[in-house]
């Protein structure tokens, strides 16, 4: 068996996602997703230029031996770009052995530990009284889990994930349009007096049973880290998602020491050495790559494992920036997992994202129900495809009060 061919599509409903198309002498294709959110065309010219001439001729069968290939033979390893890159790749390869098996994917990897995996909503306020009407609005579609941000008075611009004013927030998405980044003012002085009291209002109002996770985007220094962690205790978060930066393991040890709120972190990670120490000296509680950052199905499916024999459950990236197919690669991961814990999401639901990845996964009273369709399943509309194009964009920059840059 030969791949015959690949294509990259960029573009999308108000996003760019890159879709890569796999192509074989059978007829079967698969399906990849290789979105980088506001950096889109460089994992689709690593593809186009390096990846796909590389690929013609292969047996998609041989996937691992084509990730050891791409991974090992790249030299200058991992980062976004290339693992994006690859996780299309495999993903696609995963898609076609599931197909040629006339498997839905989870059952390649072992079958289903549970039926429906919880997911969490994002809920957001310019204020906590819009936020709590977010919340309102979440627990009565019937999510059981919701994410809470909102804005701090005081603050000179709105927060991470916050919209500037007051209203309608059911949606909300954060806007990254135009190449030139907006700037953001971030006052960690200020945060950490006002969300603490913030998060227990919010545990007062919904009750001991929801499931409350807040996302501090890698802003507070590891002593901030730990003060917050302290500070939030009695709100008996699910999780505190990346209190500190992310590209230093180290600085978690100190928010362990002097908290026991569950931690969260990996969205930005590429590979199992951005968090092996972090799961082998069992700092963290959840792990959150990405199949499409993680380089796909194949290396996020080891990740797991290292983080199931510590006590780490899985609480994969959902953000609006990866496409159903990725989130499929995810959905069969998350109905396997012996240490599932939770799964972002936001993707699915517009009548034109469904119109251009066609698929059987269901959300149903704030749970996932993987499809039984063979390989990912989800489709692709090529023609549905043609009514969309690139359109660059730019993550928002963070600056301190002074003008000190800051991480977004
Ligand atoms: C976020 C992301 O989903 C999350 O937890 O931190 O929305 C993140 O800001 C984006 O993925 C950035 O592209
Ligand atoms: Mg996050």
């Amino acid at each position: 068996m030969k791949i015959t061919g690949a294509t990259v599509f960029v573009g999308g409903p108000a996003k760019n996602y890159v879709t890569l198309k796999i192509m074989t002498d059978q007829g079967v294709y698969g399906l990849g997703d290789a979105t980088l959110n506001n950096r889109e065309t460089l994992p689709a010219a690593y593809l186009r230029d390096y990846l796909i001439p590389n690929l013609i001729g292969m047996d998609p069968r041989n996937s691992e031996d084509i990730w050891q290939l791409f991974y090992r033979g790249a030299y200058f390893r991992r980062g976004p770009i290339a693992m994006a890159a690859f996780g299309a790749i495999d993903m696609a390869l995963w898609d076609i052995k599931g197909k040629l098996a006339n498997m839905p994917l989870y059952q390649l990897f072992g079958g289903k530990s549970r039926e429906g995996a919880l997911v969490y909503a994002h809920a957001t306020g310019a204020d906590l009284e819009d936020l709590i009407d977010s919340i309102s609005h979440y627990v009565e579609q019937g999510y059981k889990a919701v994410r809470v941000q909102c804005g701090i008075p005081g603050m000179p611009t709105a927060s991470y994930a916050v919209p500037d004013k007051k209203g309608d927030v059911r949606n909300y998405i954060t806007d990254y349009s135009g190449i030139k980044p907006k700037v953001e003012i971030w006052d960690t002085d200020r945060y950490m007096r006002y969300m603490p009291g913030a998060l227990a209002e919010i545990r007062g109002r919904f009750g001991a049973d929801l499931k409350i996770l807040h996302d501090v985007h890698h802003r507070l220094l590891p002593r901030e880290g730990a003060e917050f962690a302290k500070a939030v205790e009695p709100v008996g978060l699910f999780w505190l998602e990346d209190p500190t930066p992310a590209e230093d393991q180290d600085a978690l040890k100190l928010v362990r020491q002097h908290s026991t709120t569950p931690i969260a972190i990996g969205e930005v990670f590429n590979s199992v050495w951005d968090c092996n120490k972090l799961i082998e000296n069992e700092l963290i509680d959840y792990i959150r790559l990405a199949a499409t950052y993680a380089g796909g199905i194949t290396p996020l499916k080891r990740i797991v494992d290292l983080a199931g024999l510590h006590h780490v459950r899985t609480g994969f990236h959902g953000a609006p920036s990866h496409s159903p197919i990725s989130m499929a690669a995810q959905y069969h991961l998350n109905a396997w997992a012996p240490n599932f814990g939770i799964q972002e999401y936001l993707v699915l639901g517009t009548p034109e994202c469904d119109a251009l990845f066609p698929s059987g996964h269901r959300m149903e009273n704030g749970m996932v129900f993987v499809s039984d369709a063979p390989g990912l399943g989800v489709d692709f509309d090529e023609q549905e495809a043609a009514r969309y194009s690139y359109s660059p964009g730019s993550h928002p920059v963070v600056r301190l009060l002074d003008g000190t840059m800051w991480n977004y």
